[in-house]
Parts: structure tokens; sequence; C-alpha cells
């Protein structure tokens, strides 16, 4: 509570150039429940401070994942930047209510503000609102609003990779994040019907720079943050197969365009190599187990653990999520050991509720996560997103006739509050709500009981990184299973304490020391947006030993 005390009055006594009034800028990434630890950073919060320019001083960052805003750090004028998705928009609301009675300007952004850029006005107290990327809009529209011109929207549109802007983690609080997360890449090739990245980010992967990705890397691990997620929706975003697809098709074009984007990928990885003492995270689609050599990269750059979305393990239930390059049954299997076997490990994601889904679809999933060897896992029902697929056919099929709590449809679910939300949103052919519900606790109970934990901790190096596995289970469970699936408040209640407890100890044993003794080369601040293709890595890491080299 000091240091926050003394890190808020540090920020609103840096003042503005002569000539401009002083106003704070406030960043609140909006949450319902509060740990006081995060598993990993917002990343938006960062990226936005970045994108903040610097006449307007550093901006408040605060993350109500850790801990909810204090309305009284907010003064007449001042600008309260709020990022919503989905399932966090009712709480960002209500945050942009309470700044606007404060006085200060309130702007809305972030996928779910970009896909209903009129709720945030409608409920959210908002004077204006940026949809797409953050990165330039972001800057222009503190600009106007100090112009006394702010307009009520901003197209930020898709950004190409050079102008993204790199996170500012000089203001990450120290101790209270587990991950840190650096993007690589935006935009996925696929499109499937669950999913809004393909429709919000593109289908064209959007490759940053690898000198800036290594960059913010090595801020992070300077820092004493060990653990890192690539924070991409896809990692892989060329397959073996599009290229072979390319050939077939005689399209020398889009081939040379995919092999560009392969050996940026393949430049990125050799680049993380070379930091030393990492560990990261990713996401990517199954396929990549069909490429040994990206494995192997995979390996080599320390990523050690990818998300891989499974989905479904019957080929009828991928198809009806348009995955149909995922494999399914014994084949899945082996795709899914295929990641283990070249070191890398496996957060399983599988959604229960399909149409295609039978009572002994869930003992067969949860015999399929164990048979695999895959080390987490997640189980998620099956809810309509905004900018899907499966949002806008289920809406249609909704019509007028949607059923309502308190008189808000069933449509706009995120507008219930999460105690009263129903917890399928799409009817099931043969099984009740209820049904599904249980059945989906029963399988993160199995999965994660004491003993599967235990046993699938084995795969860890030594006894602290064991003790690591089984606390990070336990929290991963608590964090999304019981807060999630639970209907009663007294079990979210009970969830949610336990997480904090458990967050604690998980914490300290994510820490690591720091390394101010990592520094960028001169060649790589020299060479920041060019991508040499084809090249070797040109080892934009050092790591200077010398007692003598003070930490710059
Ligand atoms: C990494 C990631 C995670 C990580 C880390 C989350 C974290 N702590 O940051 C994990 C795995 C934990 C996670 C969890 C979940 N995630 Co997630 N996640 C992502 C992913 C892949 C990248 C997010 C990221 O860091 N992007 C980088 C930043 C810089 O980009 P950005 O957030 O879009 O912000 C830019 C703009 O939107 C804009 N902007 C954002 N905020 C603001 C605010 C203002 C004021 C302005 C001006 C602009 C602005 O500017 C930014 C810079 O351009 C996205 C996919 C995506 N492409 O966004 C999904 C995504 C955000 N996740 C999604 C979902 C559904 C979830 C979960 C609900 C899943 C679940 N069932 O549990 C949970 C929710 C957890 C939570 N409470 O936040 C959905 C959200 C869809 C929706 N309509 O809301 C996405 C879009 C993926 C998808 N499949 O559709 N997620
Ligand atoms: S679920 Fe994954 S593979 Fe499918 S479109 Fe979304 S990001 Fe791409």
């Amino acid at each position: 509570m000091f240091h926050r005390a003394v890190r808020v009055l540090l920020q609103q006594t840096r003042t503005a150039p002569e000539g401009e009034k002083s106003v704070s800028i406030h960043l609140v990434n909006p949450s319902e429940s509060s740990f006081g630890i995060a598993v990993i950073t917002p990343r938006w919060l960062f990226v936005l401070a970045g994108a903040t320019p610097q006449r307007f001083g550093d901006p408040h960052l605060v993350d109500e994942t850790l801990e909810q805003i204090d309305p009284e750090t907010i003064q007449p004028g001042d600008v309260v930047g709020i990022g919503i998705h989905t399932l966090n928009a009712l709480r960002g609301y209500e945050v942009g209510r309470i700044a606007r009675a404060r006085g200060a300007w309130v702007i809305f952004g972030g996928v779910h503000a970009s896909l209903y850029p009129n709720e945030p006005f409608e409920l959210g107290a908002a004077h204006s609102v940026v949809r797409g990327d953050g990165d330039i809009a972001w800057g222009q529209a503190l600009q106007d609003c100090a112009d006394h011109r702010l307009k009520p929207q901003y197209e930020g549109g898709r950004l190409p990779a050079d102008q993204f802007a790199s996170a500012r983690w000089d203001l990450l609080p120290r101790g209270n994040y587990m991950w840190g997360s650096v993007q690589t890449t935006r935009g996925c090739p696929k499109h499937c019907s669950f999913c809004s990245v393909w429709r919000t980010d593109g289908q064209k992967p959007r490759l940053r720079p690898y000198a800036s990705v290594i960059r913010e890397v090595v801020e992070l691990r300077r820092g004493g943050i060990r653990f890192m997620t690539l924070a991409d929706d896809n990692f892989y975003p060329v397959s073996l197969r599009d290229l072979r697809l390319a050939r077939e098709q005689n399209n020398p074009e889009r081939l040379a365009n995919l092999e560009r984007i392969r050996e940026e990928k393949f430049q990125l990885m050799r680049e993380l190599a070379t930091v030393p003492d990492v560990v990261f995270f990713t996401q990517i689609t199954m396929e990549a187990a069909e490429d040994p050599e990206y494995l192997e990269a995979m390996r080599k750059a320390h990523i050690l653990g990818a998300l891989v979305g499974v989905e479904a393990v019957t080929a009828e239930g991928l198809k009806a999520v348009f995955k149909d390059f995922n494999l399914s049954g014994d084949n899945l299997v082996q795709r899914l050991k295929t990641f283990r076997q070249h070191g890398v490990h496996i957060l399983g994601s599988f959604i229960f509720g399909l149409p295609t889904d039978r009572p002994d679809t869930f003992r067969a999933t949860q015999e399929l996560a164990q048979k695999a060897d895959i080390a987490f896992a997640q189980f998620v029902m099956l809810t309509p997103l905004p900018g899907t697929i499966d949002f806008q056919r289920w809406e249609k099929e909704q019509g007028d006739d949607a059923p309502r709590v308190n008189g808000i449809p069933v449509t706009r679910y995120w507008l219930i509050p999460a105690h009263q939300r129903p917890k399928m949103m799409m009817p099931h052919p043969s099984m009740t709500p209820e049904d599904l519900r249980i059945r989906t606790q029963g399988v993160w109970d199995a999965f994660y009981s004491l003993r599967s934990i235990w046993k699938r901790s084995s795969v860890t190096p030594h006894l602290r990184a064991r003790l690591a596995f089984v606390f990070v289970s336990k929290l991963y469970r608590q964090m999304y299973a019981n807060t999630g699936i639970a209907t009663d408040s007294a079990r979210r209640t009970k969830a949610n304490r336990w997480a904090r407890w458990i967050a604690v100890p998980c914490h300290r044993l994510f820490q690591a020391k720091p390394m101010p003794e990592l520094r960028i080369s001169e060649s790589g601040t020299a060479s920041q947006c060019a991508v040499p293709t084809g090249s070797q890595s040109t080892g934009l890491v050092e790591e200077i030993r010398s007692a003598a080299s003070p930490a710059a």
C-alpha cells in the first residue's frame, strides 16, 4: 500500500512541459477479481504506456487483477484509458462511470470496444473509443484531448508490424507478476469458428522486427523476469502444408512470402536462443508437430511450453469448429507427444459443449489428455465470443426472442453480472447446461487431482521445479476452473481466496535474480527494424560479466 502511494505521488508530481496543463494519464485493466499477484502481465497496459507521448509524462498503470482502482487517484481533467475484452467489459464500464464522475476524460479501447464501439458510450460514460490497434491512435487521442478537440471515435486499424509500440517495462511494478508477455506476431491465417483473432487482427501475420522483441526480452530479464509468454495468436504462422500447397499451385509470389515469414521466425528463435536463463511459453497450432526443424529451433530458443488448441478429440467435433487441420484419436495422441519429445511441454485447450459432444466425450477427453502426456490442460465451455462465426450464427438463431436475465438478452451476456450469467449460452441438442457444467467440472477435478498433478510433475528436473509445477497447476485450476465454471458466489469467493493464497508461494518460485549485466549489442541497436532474411544470428545479446562494466 505504502509503495503504491509513493508511486502514485511520484507519477502525479511529474509535471508536463511548461505551458501545458499538468494532467495525469491513467490506464486501467479492469477486473472483478483481484488476487494481489497476477500470473501474466496484461501487455496492452505497458504497450499503451509506450505509446503515450513523452510530453504527457508517465501514465499511472492500474491492473485490477492485482488491486482495484482507487477513485481518489483520479483528478478532474485527467485522462483515463480503459482496455476491455468481452469478459471484463462490465467492470470496465463501471470504471468508466467512476472516472467520469471524478471529472476525467474517459477513452475506451481493446477488442470488445472495437467490436461494440457504441456500448462504452451507452454504459461506460465514454467520451471516446479507439478501435483496432492503439499504438498510434492513443497518442492522437491524447493530443486531441489536450487541444480540446477529442473525437468520439478513432480508427487505429491494423498497423504494419514496424509501427507496433514497444512495452514500457520500466513501469512494471516489481514483485507482482510471475510471467512477462512479449508479442512477436499479430494475426493468424486460420479461421476457427470460435475465435475472433483472425477477424480482428487479420489473417495476414504481422511479424515484429526481431530486434525490438529481443530488446524487450532483455529488459525483462535484466529486471528479474525469467518466465515470459510470447503472446502471439499462433507462433507457427506458416506450416509445411502451406508451403507445399503454394508449390503445387505454382504460386511463386505466395511461396516467397511464406518462406520469408518462416525464415523471420527462425531468425527470431536464433536470437532468443542467445538470451541466457529464460523460459518462454507460447500458443501454437498442432501442425507444428509435423515440423521437427521448427520444434528443435523452439527448444533451442528456450520455448519450453505452448498452448495447443486441441479443442475436440473427435473428427466430427473438429469439423464443427472449422479446425479439421487438427488430428483426432491415436494420431492426436502421437502429435501431442511429439512436442514433448522435442522438449516443448503442452497446455492442451479443450472445448466442451460442441453439438457433437456426447456424455462419453468427457471421459474420452480426460483419458486422451492423460495419455498424450500433456503438462497442463484447460477445459472451456463453448462460449460464443463476439466477432466469431459461432457468435454470428447463434445470435441469428436467437433472433428477437433470446431469453433474458434482468431484461438483458443472453446475446449480450457480458452485460449480465457474472453471478447471474448463464454458464452455457448455446443450447446443446442432448445435454442440459447444468449437465454440461457438472461434467466439465468433473474433468477439471480429475485432471488436477493432487495425485495426477504429482505424477505429471515428474517431467521437471529437480524438487524446486517440481514444487513450482504443483503450485502452478493448483493456481491455474483455481483461477480458471473454479472461478469460471462455479455457479454459486460462495464457491467463487472460496476459489478466489484459494487462488490468492497459492499465488504467494507460486510467485516466489518464479522469481529470478536480476541480470543487470545483460546488454543489447551495438549491432542490435543499429539494425532496429531491418530483418536480414536468410542470415545467421547476429547475436544481439551480450552478457557482460566484468565487474568493471557498470549496468546501463
Ligand atoms: C496472451 C493472451 C492471453 C494470455 C495473457 C492475458 C494477459 N494477462 O494479458 C492468457 C492465456 C492468460 C489469456 C487468457 C484469456 N484470454 Co486471451 N488472449 C491473449 C492474446 C493471444 C494476446 C493478448 C495480448 O497480449 N495482445 C497484445 C496487446 C498489445 O494487444 P491488445 O490487447 O489487442 O491491445 C491493442 C489494442 O486492442 C488496443 N487497446 C487495447 N486496450 C486498449 C485501451 C485503450 C484505452 C486504447 C486506446 C487501446 C487499447 O491497443 C493495443 C495495442 O495495439 C489475445 C489475442 C489477441 N490478438 O489480442 C487473446 C484474447 C484477448 N483472449 C481472449 C480470451 C477469450 C481470453 C480468456 C477469457 C480465455 C478463457 N476462456 O479463459 C482469458 C481471460 C483472462 C483475463 N481475465 O484476462 C480473446 C478475447 C475475445 C473477446 N472478444 O474478448 C482473445 C482476443 C483471443 C480469442 N481467441 O479471441 N489470454
Ligand atoms: S484459434 Fe488459434 S489457430 Fe484458430 S484462428 Fe484463433 S488464433 Fe488462429
